[in-house]
């Protein structure tokens, strides 16, 4: 693999050429496509005689500079470049290849979704549909001509306006379109299909309209309104809250199949997994609809942070990724709750970052090296990159923050920048110095604190240590900047006082005086900084009961829940405290979604990240006891809250019945460990009287996993219902190989054989095998069957599409922390892999990093 070289952000060097203008002409045919590329070309540094354009596996039909065709002497292919030699300091360069997008199963440059061709150019995907200088650096005007027979591929789509359409002679028809907005490659889009779609409009704030469309198969028009609306929100959003406004006088989204990620921001046409676009009633649950709502508003958000101003080179992805995270989470707390919003990003970050942080492939947001970029859309670049921006946020204050924005927008607009710019506006507007700060940028792993308190004579004292974990590489980091809220509440309850500490070293003391007694802590509210707190004997009874900040409340909830399950593991008894701490919150009477929430018992992957050395039987074992004793103890309690939120059986999609779902969801959860007869009974009929997904899913997972008399039933009642909706059938996939039932290996096997499942669509594999590698029984089986198999499949699924493969081999990224018989048997699986002949950089950087 000695060929495999690793890029750096040291060795960035500015563009050698411009592009003033791109003029491109796409002729598509059912089995090739011709690419006709015209671009005007400047040199900006003079000495440079070559102009070096990246492009992967080019078939060359010809190759002109100002209309003079050249010979083959003048230019050289590679693999990855095409190199034009003794170019003139001005200059058109033509270049026409053929590819072909009907065998393009990575999902990279023009590919099929079904009948559909589209495009998905982040980061580098645009090099395998032409010649170009292919970084966010060099932006462009675009032209886009696309040339299909009219027939079969009506729609034809680019990005900008629309500006020509013209029939032609041979039953083909094309269509011109012009981007006024100078873009990177990256952003380009190219859509044809037959497809349906749905129309509305919006006006901005300064009075002009915008058409927008929602394109999808047909049939599926129905499935698009509650994108729509989410568009229309989101625009008016970023109107209100960051002064932005929409820019071209078409906005169109086209939802697709196959997909390799959530959705792609493309200027003015956005490509979208037909997951985050596609939604109702029947098929989509809840969560589903929430999805969809802040995957819609952050591709539209990006059309300031991401489009008009972008990175200057991949190292800065977080500059657009972070931020926009950063707003589209602002978006869904204003527009829902926001103190479930808060607990639910914190919860995905922990689950999906701080364990990415604590393994192998750790990076700082902004990382110094990559192999593959495709491996960097991480959730350390994306989650932990948003409570970075957050951590600003908290640092300057609401009215700061939005001077601050403002002055990056107008200072960068049109420009491809680096975090430092952002800081630097950050910074300027708001007169606060954040040199410290930037800390967070370059280093990985999650940082800890140290909370140690003393009270003497109405003195408190609060003593901080940070506690920072080491690179990758073993080198020593740095104490961090950050804001921390913190209260500190009376006796009786009642807050004495709120605010936000700085936390700037390694050791530091905060000192309140005038106290009459020992105050009670609240720490890290609203989790203000994305660190693990270390506290000894917190008060977590107290703070579930009385603190005002939900987080906090949430926090402790878990914490004392962790501590409870952890004792249990050690061999001692269920702590009587925390059940009657547990049982109060029953009594609460909040909203809804959030009690939903406070009463979830921590997962096993929170439990499982404090393991020195982990080991998941013990903590599925003292979790489910447990859980079967809170449901002996509060059976009564829990079945009238079922009862009192499932009764009327309504199915709108509103923040009242999803609230009611959610919470008598969560206390059939509850009950299910009884296993009763009754509990089964009701579970059934929950499934057959379902009006809504979130409810039939649900009770399908606990049929399947509790009841499994019942399961077979309603699982063959929601195949023969479901299995014309891929969508649908995600969620059936899923379930089975979550199950915890006996044989979820084999039944695994057998489903890949099913006619709804197929390797090449992402999302499905994502539902049968990502989720079986995530299934910590199974996949971590003690006989390695797991481990063979989702190797087989990395190996398989590598050649079809490496991005989806080195996916997959996240769930190996425990293999430093784990037990020594797994260990074993997982470095014999990960070796096997990365023996494999032409294994992709992408899963070669991944399992390379797990192994060393
Ligand atoms: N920029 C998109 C995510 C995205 C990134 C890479 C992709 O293919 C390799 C696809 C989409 C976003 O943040 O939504
Ligand atoms: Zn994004």
């Amino acid at each position: 693999m000695s060929e495999i070289e690793a890029i750096y952000l040291k060795d960035y060097k500015k563009p050698a050429f411009s592009i003033e203008s791109v003029n491109l002409e796409f002729d598509l045919y059912e089995e090739f496509a011709i690419v006709t590329n015209i671009m005007k070309m400047n040199k900006v540094d003079g000495n440079e005689k070559t102009l070096e354009l990246h492009s992967t596996d080019l078939e060359l039909v010809e190759l002109y500079i100002n209309d003079l065709k050249l010979k083959e002497s003048r230019y050289i292919i590679s693999k990855e470049s095409l190199s034009v030699l003794n170019v003139p300091s001005e200059f058109t360069l033509k270049v026409v290849n053929k590819i072909y997008p009907q065998n393009n199963t990575e999902l990279e440059g023009l590919y099929k979704s079904g009948s559909i061709f589209c495009t998905q150019n982040e980061p580098e995907g645009f090099r395998s549909i032409t010649p170009y200088l292919d970084r966010p650096d060099v932006m462009s005007v675009f032209t886009t001509t696309v040339i299909a027979d009219k027939e079969s591929y009506p729609v034809l789509l680019s990005n900008g306006n629309k500006v020509d359409t013209k029939d032609r002679v041979d039953k083909r028809r094309s269509v011109t379109w012009h981007d006024p907005h100078p873009k990177p490659s990256y952003l380009f889009a190219l859509v044809a299909g037959d497809l349906g779609s749905i129309t509305d409009e919006f006006t901005t704030a300064s009075g002009s309209n915008v058409e927008l469309n929602i394109y999808c198969d047909k049939g599926n028009e129905s499935k698009c309104y509650h994108a729509m609306k989410s568009l229309k929100e989101a625009m008016l959003w970023d109107e209100q809250k960051y002064g932005r406004e929409y820019d071209l006088d078409i906005y169109n989204i086209v939802a697709v199949d196959s997909f390799n990620m959530g959705a792609m921001e493309n200027k003015g046409l956005n490509i979208f997994n037909s997951a985050y676009v596609l939604a109702d009633e029947d098929s989509a649950s809840d969560a589903n609809f929430m999805g969809i709502q802040s995957v819609i508003a952050h591709e539209y958000f990006h059309n300031w942070t991401g489009n008009r101003i972008t990175c200057r080179d991949w190292f800065q992805l977080t500059l657009k990724e972070g931020l926009t995270v950063f707003r589209d989470q602002c978006f869904s707390a204003d527009l829902n709750s926001a103190e479930v919003q808060r607990i639910d990003d914190v919860k995905s970050l922990r689950e999906r970052q701080f364990v990415e942080d604590a393994s192998p492939t750790a990076h700082p947001i902004q990382p110094k090296s990559y192999i593959s970029m495709n491996n960097f859309y991480t959730s350390t670049v994306y989650e932990k990159g948003a409570e970075v921006i957050r951590m600003i946020h908290t640092l300057l204050g609401e009215e700061n923050y939005r001077k601050a924005t403002d002055l990056y927008f107008k200072s960068f607009d049109g420009q491809a920048v680096t975090t430092d710019d952002f800081l630097w506006a950050m910074q300027e507007a708001s007169g606060i110095d954040l040199s410290a700060f930037k800390t967070w940028y370059h280093q990985s792993g999650t940082p800890k604190l140290k909370v140690e308190e003393s009270f003497s004579d109405g003195v408190y004292k609060l003593t901080l240590t940070q506690v920072i974990p080491n690179a990758v590489d073993s080198t020593k980091q740095n104490p961090y900047y950050y804001p921390l809220k913190m209260g500190l509440l009376d006796e009786s309850g009642e807050e004495i006082l709120a605010q936000t500490l700085v936390v700037s070293k390694e050791r530091e003391e905060f000192i309140f005086q005038n106290l009459k007694s020992k105050p009670i802590l609240s720490i890290n509210r609203a989790f203000s900084a994305p660190i693990i707190v270390e506290q000894k004997s917190a008060e977590y009874a107290f703070l579930m009961k009385y603190d005002s900040d939900s987080f906090v409340k949430y926090e402790s909830a878990q914490n004392f829940a962790v501590e409870t399950i952890e004792s249990m593991m050690r061999g001692q008894e269920i702590n009587s405290s925390f059940v009657e701490a547990y049982g109060h919150l029953l009594d609460l009477d909040i909203d809804l979604s959030y009690k939903a929430l406070l009463l979830e018992l921590p997962s096993v992957s929170t439990l499982m990240q404090r393991q020195d050395e982990v080991d998941f039987e013990p903590i599925y074992e003292a979790k489910e006891k447990l859980a079967k004793h809170l449901a002996v103890t509060f059976e009564d309690k829990v079945m009238k809250l079922y009862v009192d939120n499932h009764f009327p059986n309504v199915s709108a999609i509103d923040s009242l019945n999803m609230g009611k779902r959610s919470l008598k969801n969560r206390a059939l959860k509850i009950l299910a460990p009884l296993e009763t007869p009754a509990i089964g009974k009701l579970t059934q009929a929950q499934y057959n009287e379902s009006l809504s997904m979130s409810d039939r899913v649900v009770a399908l997972d606990i049929l399947e996993n509790t009841f499994s008399d019942f399961a077979l039933e309603a699982l063959g009642d929601f195949y023969s219902k479901y299995k014309d909706q891929t969508l649908v059938m995600n969620k059936y996939f899923s379930i089975l190989s979550a199950s915890h039932r006996e044989g979820v290996l084999k039944r695994v096997i057998e489903l890949q054989n099913d006619e709804v499942y197929d390797e090449k669509v992402p999302n499905l594999v994502r539902s049968l095998i990502g989720v079986f590698a995530r299934n910590y029984k199974y996949f971590h089986a003690k006989d390695a069957s797991g481990y063979k198999f989702v190797a087989d499949k990395i190996i398989e699924i590598d050649k079809i599409n490496p991005q989806m493969a080195s996916g997959l081999a996240g769930a190996f990224k425990i293999y430093s922390r784990i037990n020594t018989l797994n260990k074993e048997l997982m470095r014999v699986e990960l070796q096997r892999i990365l023996n494999t002949k032409e294994l992709s950089k992408n899963s070669f950087e991944i399992i390379s990093k797990i192994l060393k």
